[in-house]
């Protein structure tokens, strides 16, 4: 059977948040992709923009081991993410699951503190995130829809939450939103 897009975006999120690359996510991939994200944008792990994504990744994880993690053994792995994106990812828990974690990674990618994402600002919170410059940058063209080189915390949640829970489209823009799938 042909593999969809829908298993294809998931395989795409789930290699980017398997930092150390061996096949399955745990808490201590999440703490790692964390720590880079601060590193990359220079933001303490004591600071405000710190804690808040330290604590939004500590919850996406215990999620994760709620919702996902089947057998119990303390991993997601890639079988365990895919059968839950494709059955459980629905568009009405996103404002519960994703909106804390969409807002803590905006405010540390938000670095002149405009309330806004330039393009460039998200390019590098997509560099950040582990993308090669090529899908970064083809990751903030889709996002910026109107065009006006801004990008809001809305419309990063809600372009998060499509390619979550989005319509099974190969075409759709929010489909390259995290690069190049
Ligand atoms: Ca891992
Ligand atoms: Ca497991
Ligand atoms: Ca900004």
């Amino acid at each position: 059977m042909a593999v969809g897009t829908a298993a294809r975006k998931s395989d795409h999120w789930f290699k980017l948040v398997d930092v150390n690359g061996d096949g399955t996510i745990q808490r201590n991939d999440l703490q790692a992709l964390g720590e880079r994200m601060l590193k990359h944008f220079r933001h303490d792990k004591t600071s405000p923009e710190g804690r808040r994504l330290t604590e939004a990744y500590e919850r996406c994880w215990t999620i994760m081991a709620e919702a996902m993690d089947t057998d119990k053994n303390q991993a997601v792995s890639q079988e365990e993410f895919r059968s839950y994106m494709a059955g459980n990812a629905k568009k009405e828990n996103a404002d519960d699951l994703l909106r804390p974690i969409t807002d803590a990674e905006f405010a540390v990618a938000d670095l002149d503190n405009d309330g806004h994402l330039s393009p460039s600002e998200y390019a590098e919170l997509l560099r950040a995130m582990g993308l090669s410059d090529v899908d970064a940058q083809q990751g903030a063209a889709s996002i910026d829809t109107n065009r006006d080189g801004r990008i809001s915390s809305e419309e990063y949640f809600r372009a998060c939450r499509d390619f979550f829970a989005g319509s099974d489209d190969l075409n759709k823009r929010t489909s390259q939103v995290f690069g190049g799938v």
